[in-house]
């Protein structure tokens, strides 16, 4: 089997079990499945460049290769330029975005430092996966060193349209650095095509062959993964006898009404505030202060070192303690708001014990949440999800009640159309959505991107592309002439780069 090497801004520890982090989640669950090496930064903050080096921890079929980031880069590159640049524009949020010199500049510095320290440990046979918006030049760094393997980006985040990305200072620069990847993922058909339409329209490429695109005489392929869970051991975890004692806990404990859960990183994407406010809609709709429903909100903390992100905060608890103010008894909190990550399989029990599952988010690339609200529930007497059509989820979810976020009253009255639901109509709506999720899971993103990354080359071998002649312009300064991994020098067609060599049987193990 070829290695797999994952590359993430952040790699989270496996053995603390408590991802709060859509990325970090699936890439626990893909590492599961296939191992391979983690490589990015670990959490912490030196004082000094001179200072950092890697450190390899080796856990189950995993290695993790980690490096800290100074306080310069951690305000620059992952602050700055990651979180106050592209993660508010590709959430449509140009309102938010805030551009500086030194931002784009430390951006560029972390970039080039993953590049530089990743690519002395990679090896020829080995497929390399990008994660997400803080590495989209990685791929340019790691082939201005020589690399030459098959890359792959994934944008977990939503890919907005040409109008709205072209708002973003250095754009230009960004995307060419996509172009250096074999395969570019995307959560969504309407990421993809938005994709499709700035190749197209905004730098003047055009699409060759289903999912290719040309640019000035290079190729990639891009296409589109739908990020799923691990259902097994979600549905096992949710069902497990700690949370058969959790659930009736809650139960036993719970509010008047039926339970509304909510799980969501404490971020202005996710709408909380429009949510707490359809909750309160939701109760002044039911006359003489009867109790419809209690809502239960985790928002774990999530980049707080930035304005945004405390403004929603204060946000969030004014408005969580005038909702209680207003309708909460001696009996009675209607809103529970817990700003902290908690355990996962509470997560599970929570979404189990909870009737509503209230996934509202003004724009997401997927949402996992509704995935695993979907998997946790009791076949025989399921929930209600209620979801944002601006998830990415939605595209596959239809049996959910499809909401809009923006719209107050909307998700007032799917909250009330839930609690009055038939269970009838619950089951078939639920046995659905399992059926999608399940079809959609995080073995089933993996080892498609993978297959798909590992085919790139054949898929493109007709096209005379500029990209694999720099390649081998590389392999030549580095001193060996190579065939891209997995090819014999009979099939590589591409760069007419010859040996005899194959590298770890191929790539027929990952199909
Ligand atoms: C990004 C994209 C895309 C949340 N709170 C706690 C906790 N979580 C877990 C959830 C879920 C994950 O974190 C959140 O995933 P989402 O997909 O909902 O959202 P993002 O973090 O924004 O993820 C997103 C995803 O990447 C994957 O591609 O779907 O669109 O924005 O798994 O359960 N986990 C624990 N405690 C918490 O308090 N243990």
């Amino acid at each position: 089997m070829r290695r797999l090497v994952i590359v993430s801004n952040r790699v989270a520890d496996p053995g603390r079990g408590q991802a709060s982090g859509g990325l970090a989640v699936c890439i626990f669950d893909a590492l599961r499945v296939h191992g391979g090496m983690w490589f990015g930064w670990n959490g912490e903050i030196v004082a000094d460049e001179a200072k950092i080096g890697t450190a390899f921890v080796k856990h189950d079929s995993c290695t993790l290769v980690t490096m800290p980031l100074t306080e310069r880069d951690y305000r620059e590159y992952f602050l700055g330029f990651s979180n106050e640049v592209l993660w508010p524009v590709h959430h449509y949020r140009l309102d938010l975005a805030r551009f500086t010199l030194e931002a784009a500049e430390g951006y560029r510095r972390v970039n080039a430092r993953f590049a530089e320290k990743l690519s002395p440990i990679v090896n020829r046979s080995d497929l390399i996966w990008v994660h997400d918006y803080h590495l989209i030049p990685l791929g340019t760094g790691l082939r201005a060193r020589g690399v030459g393997n098959e890359i792959g980006f994934f944008f977990h985040i939503p890919f907005p349209p040409p109008e709205v990305l072209s708002a973003t200072p250095e754009h230009e620069w960004l995307m060419s650095s996509l172009l250096e990847y074999d395969l570019v993922g995307f959560q969504t058909r309407s990421d993809h095509a938005n994709f499709c339409r700035f190749i197209c329209d905004f730098m003047g490429g055009e699409i060759t062959a289903p999912d290719t695109l040309c640019v000035a005489g290079k190729y990639l392929r891009a296409s589109v993964f739908p990020v799923g869970i691990d259902v097994e051991s979600f549905v096992a975890m949710a069902r497990s006898p700690e949370a058969e004692k959790r659930i009736h806990r809650t139960r036993w404990q719970a509010e008047p009404g039926l339970s509304v859960i909510g799980v969501d990183r404490l971020d202005y994407s996710k709408g909380l505030p429009e949510k707490f406010r359809a909750f309160r809609r939701l109760l002044e709709m039911y006359p003489d202060k009867s109790k419809p429903a209690s809502l239960i909100q985790i928002a774990s903390p999530t980049r707080d070192d930035l304005e945004a992100y405390i403004a929603i905060r204060q946000e969030l608890e004014t408005l969580s303690g005038a909702i209680n103010g207003q309708f909460g008894d001696f009996d009675w909190t209607p809103a529970r708001y817990i700003h902290r990550a908690v355990e996962r399989d509470t997560l599970a029990a929570l979404y189990r014990a909870s009737r509503i599952g209230l996934v509202t988010p003004l724009r997401d690339g997927m949402n996992l949440v509704a995935k695993e609200y979907v998997a946790a529930q009791d076949d025989a007497d399921p929930g209600v999800l209620i979801l944002s059509r601006f998830a990415g989820a939605a595209e596959d979810l239809q049996e959910a009640l499809i909401v809009n976020p923006y719209d107050i009253d909307e998700v007032a009255h799917a909250m009330r159309r839930a609690i009055e639901m038939t269970k009838e109509e619950r089951i078939v709506r639920h046995q659905a959505l399992m059926g999608r999720v399940r079809q959609h899971d995080a073995c089933n993103w993996m080892l498609s991107f993978l297959r798909a990354l590992s085919s790139c080359r054949e898929q493109l071998a007709g096209n005379v592309c500029e990209r694999s002649v720099r390649r081998r312009d590389a392999d030549q300064r580095r001193g060996s002439l190579v065939a891209f991994p997995g090819h014999s020098s009979a099939s590589n067609s591409m760069g007419k780069l010859i040996t005899g060599t194959k590298f770890g049987g191929g790539s027929t193990s990952l199909t």
